[in-house]
């Protein structure tokens, strides 16, 4: 049957919808791509009930889930490197002897764009069956014109294979490539000059992203690639504040950035300046965790100043090797302090902001296109409370179900 025109039903579902969890039992209709009704379970008629095919009845419906930075497209992995770091070696110390971020650049240039697209999809396919609808992508690992399009293509590539949405981002001020050693300011020029009018005329990226950071790049050179995105129409972010305080973040305002990312160094001026220019606030504990970090990212002083704060996996192959939204839900609580409806916000609505895309993802409301998940759980507090895999009942995008049975008359 042509799936997406019927009307359905959800029937007697505790719904979080991006902002807060109903109080009472909730009805949720789809009507072909949208979301038409979403009613207490009592202000539902017989009559339209009648007219609804019941999906399900009983569970907890959530926005399909966002994760806001990922760097999921790389070649290889690290694992040898997690091993040096267990052993006492600095993340920096692996940076500084070429090992790190370079070593993932030698391994995804010799990929091709095929293999690049397989050894991704799994981890996408993971992420996919943990809730999420929406995800961004970062290049990054290429550092050179042609690799860098390689990256974006097979990122571009597998959100159209599979149901989930791919925003993707240019960072090729990520890493000093081997062949700019010494000459930082060089490389800055390639990427102005050279690689970005290439990203954009290809069309390949929705937003740009910049390493600011003593192993990466300096906030002069952070600022002349903002100028050149701005010049391009792309919007900007920024790895800022994760391992010393460069001010990047306040840096970042002054573009008018959809957000600033880590944060662990973030002081009182950069959260102003934040707020100020309306940016979100993306935390990312799976890094935290696992380079053992100690300093906290300023929560509350977030919070004080009305900063969205959005919650992402940071999925790469050093610093935060973990491809499972859910799990940040539950390390943003207990490592960053954050409520559970306030992770919970961090990969819905805030999440969606980070991207640019309030109102057209990660809440849900009427009239609003039918992203969302059906999870096998009673509360939504759940999702953060227990690290488990195997919840998500169906995953409806656009009001197709991509994930899990029909069950179509199954009674509440
Ligand atoms: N910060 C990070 O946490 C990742 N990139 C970045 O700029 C780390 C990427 C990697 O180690 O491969
Ligand atoms: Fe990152």
């Amino acid at each position: 049957m042509g799936a997406s025109a019927a009307r359905k039903l959800w029937d007697r579902v505790t719904v979080f919808d991006g902002s807060r969890t109903w109080p009472e039992a909730m009805a949720l209709v789809t009507g072909g791509e949208r979301i038409e009704r979403l009613v207490r379970v009592a202000e539902l008629g017989p009559d339209e009930r009648a007219s609804c095919e019941l999906m399900a009845g009983g569970g907890v419906i959530t926005p399909g889930l966002v994760d806001c930075h990922t760097h999921l497209v790389f070649a290889g992995q690290r694992a040898a490197e997690f091993e040096q770091r267990l052993k006492g070696v600095s993340y920096a110390a692996i940076a500084a002897a070429g090992g790190g971020i370079l070593s993932t650049v030698r391994a995804t240039r010799a990929a091709s764009e095929d293999e690049l697209v397989e050894q991704t999809r799994p981890r996408l396919e993971a992420l996919i069956a943990d809730g999420v609808t929406t995800v961004e992508i970062k290049s990054g690992y290429g550092l050179s014109q042609n690799d860098e399009l390689k990256m974006l293509r097979a990122a571009r590539r597998l959100g159209a294979e599979l149901p989930v949405r791919v925003l993707t981002t240019f960072l090729g001020a990520h890493a000093l490539p081997p062949e700019f050693v010494g000459r930082p300011d060089a490389y800055i020029d390639e990427i102005c000059k050279r690689m970005l009018p290439a990203v954009a005329e290809a069309g390949l990226a929705d937003a740009v992203d910049v390493f600011c950071e003593h192993i990466a790049f300096t906030p002069a050179q952070c600022e002349r690639v903002f100028e050149a995105a701005t010049r391009l129409g792309l919007p900007v972010k920024i790895h800022a504040e994760q391992l010393s305080n460069q001010h990047g973040s306040a840096l970042a305002a002054r573009f008018g950035a959809l957000s600033a990312d880590h944060l662990e160094w973030l002081d009182e001026a950069g959260v102003a300046a934040m707020a100020e220019a309306g940016m979100v606030a993306t935390l990312l504990p799976g890094a935290f965790l696992t380079l053992k970090e100690t300093r906290l990212p300023p929560i509350q002083a977030l919070r004080d100043a009305g900063v969205p704060m959005a919650v992402a996996s940071d999925g790469n192959p050093g610093s935060s090797p973990m491809f499972q939204l859910t799990l940040m839900l539950n390390l943003a609580c207990t490592l960053f302090g954050l409520t559970p409806t306030e992770a919970l916000q961090g990969i819905t609505r805030n999440a969606a902001r980070a991207l640019g895309l309030q109102g057209q993802a990660g809440e849900l409301a009427e009239g609003r296109q039918a992203d969302f998940c059906l999870w096998r759980i009673e509360n939504p507090v759940e999702l953060a409370y227990a690290v488990q895999s195997g919840r998500l009942r169906q995953r409806v995008v656009a009001g197709r179900i991509t994930h899990g049975a029909p069950e179509s008359g199954v009674s509440p």
